[in-house]
């Protein structure tokens, strides 16, 4: 390690004073302006997982779902998985270190972790639209370390972990490139809807909401690569207004409306991306204008209950699990344990948290309600499928072949909402199935979510997969209190890991219910954890 030549330039990306951060939910965020020093020094820290792991490393920047003045980088491992936790915490103690302190720190990682210095290291990087500077930084950061890169420039946030997945299993995943992306999962899409009976105008086209971010240039990239299965038509693409602003899958999951921009016919299947394209969810206008949101939830049920009916059809059984966190609605947990017979699973918010426990079935399908998620099959699961492909006979095989084409069209490392869009309009094609009768499936219960602004979150913590508050000290008490006042209720209280406020959700009978319930817990986290500014007002 050149000490000389990183406290040099350190230096020239030096952190503003007093500033501390922490690697949350996905990597570091905060405003633009206080992420220089972040994205050099993990640039440095990426070189180092890299000499560790023998494998290449990920590095993403992106503002993610956030405003347009927020920014993020997360670090990608080497099966394209979210960074493991231990290393979390070395990236928050690099990014916090104090610049004198910047080489004793580096040296504590790598003799914790056993680094071989003299190992060759390799770091992939993408970026997203609101990031290019800062990606240079990261490469800064790479460099003075002595690494090797290769920089994508624009990619969605799951491409790149696709990338990095393809690089450390020597192709067999696909090709690191981004051809490789479209071609394979342009493959797996078009030979599943060939299959389809139903291939009318309304199973064909859909309305995506790009959220003025990266994936308006990578659908349009790509569309003509699946265009005989299906053609989309861009809203939010960038060309005017701001990303993530009225607009994506997070303001439309959490105001429970369209997007701006978007006209809307009853009945059209539309859908909404986030702004690095990782999370999507869907929703329509019925005949009398009501706004039905089909949000993650909605989205998991379908994908499972369509690989248990083909896993029935191969004559297989397989062990299907699926994984949520506590905002899953109560109606979509019911549906799957009792309609559907498939076990449950909650975790933290967090894909890092959900991708985890996928891991452990056979077939793993995991989606938070905010529409991010996946599917996960095991590689003994794989084999055998690519073998009943081959070997079964007729029905069996048609199965299998469509199953084989699914665990292709999923994109494994993460959620991707490209991928799991694709995956969708197959599954509904293939079944037959419109946007109203997917919707009917079950009936969400009324929900709703808020922010409250407090001096600091962190004296907000929580236990049972972030169910109940353990501190403030009498918070989980008023909670309780408060949710004996209604039928079929729920709430919780967490501190966000991407943005400065904690998240409030509750559920209940009715929306007026709801949105009481949600007010009054809201209340109890102003007046029990220190809140700021306004007291949160009803409505
Ligand atoms: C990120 C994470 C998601 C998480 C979301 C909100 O999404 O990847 O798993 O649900 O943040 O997290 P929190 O409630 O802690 O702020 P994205 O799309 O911004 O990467």
């Amino acid at each position: 390690m050149d000490l000389g030549a990183i406290t040099k330039y350190s230096a020239l990306h030096a952190k503003p004073n007093g500033l501390i951060l922490q690697y949350g939910t996905a990597g570091f965020r905060t405003k633009a302006e206080h992420l220089d020093h972040v994205m050099f020094r993990m640039g440095l820290l990426a070189v180092l997982r890299s000499k560790q792991t023998k494998s290449t490393i990920g590095v993403m920047v992106t503002a993610s779902h956030n405003p347009e003045e927020d920014n993020g980088v997360k670090l990608v491992d080497p099966l394209g998985e979210m960074l493991a936790p231990s290393w979390e915490e070395h990236a928050t103690c690099l990014a916090n270190a104090e610049e004198q302190d910047m080489q004793r720190v580096l040296i504590d990682i790598s003799e914790k972790e056993a680094v071989n210095l003299q190992q060759d290291a390799f770091v992939v990087i993408g970026r997203d639209t609101s990031s290019e500077k800062l990606s240079q930084s990261v490469i800064d950061g790479v460099t003075v370390l002595g690494g090797q890169f290769h920089d994508y420039g624009l990619l969605t946030t799951p491409q790149l972990h696709y990338m990095v997945y393809c690089r450390n299993t020597g192709g067999r995943y696909g090709k690191a490139t981004i051809e490789g992306y479209y071609q394979k999962l342009s493959k797996a899409f078009v030979e599943l809807t060939k299959q389809a009976s139903c291939s009318g105008d309304e199973y064909r086209s859909l309305k995506v909401d790009c959220a003025n971010g990266i994936g308006a240039l990578k659908l349009r990239e790509m569309e003509h690569y699946f265009s005989q299965g299906l053609s989309v038509q861009l809203f939010n693409d960038g060309s005017k207004g701001k990303l993530n602003h009225l607009c994506g899958a997070d303001f439309v999951k959490s105001h429970q409306k369209p997007p701006q921009g978007m006209e809307i016919k009853s009945n059209e299947r539309c859908c909404s991306f986030d702004g690095d394209a990782d999370r999507i969810v869907y929703y329509y206008h019925d005949a009398d204008g009501h706004f039905h949101l089909i949000d993650g939830d909605k989205i998991a049920t379908l994908i499972s209950s369509f690989l248990k009916e083909l896993l029935v059809e191969i004559g297989e059984s397989l062990n299907i699990g699926v994984v949520q966190t506590a905002y899953a609605n109560g109606s979509s947990t019911r549906y799957l344990e009792e309609v559907m017979k498939v076990p449950v699973y909650c975790t933290k918010t967090g894909v890092k948290h959900l991708h985890h426990k996928a891991q452990e079935f056979d077939i793993g399908v995991y989606f938070e309600a905010n529409g991010h998620g996946t599917a996960l099959f095991s590689t003994a699961v794989e084999m055998k499928i690519k073998q009943s492909a081959e070997q079964l006979e007729d029905k069996k095989r048609k199965a299998a072949k469509m199953l084989e084409n699914i665990i292709d069209l999923f994109n494994q490392a993460a959620g991707d909402a490209i991928s799991d869009m694709l995956v969708i309009e197959a599954i509904l094609a293939l079944k037959g199935l419109t946007v109203q009768q997917w919707d009917a499936l079950y009936t969400d219960l009324p929900n709703r979510q808020l922010k409250v602004q407090v001096a600091d979150r962190r004296v907000i913590s929580t236990t049972d997969a972030e169910r109940q508050a353990v501190t403030p000290p009498g918070l989980q008490e008023a909670i309780n209190d408060l949710v004996k006042k209604y039928k079929l209720s729920r709430a919780f209280v967490r501190p966000s890991g991407t943005e400065d406020v904690v998240r409030v959700y509750a559920e209940a009978d009715s929306q007026e219910s709801a949105d009481h319930l949600a007010h009054e817990v809201s209340l109890a986290v102003f007046q029990l954890a220190g809140g700021i500014g306004e007291r949160p007002q009803p409505g």
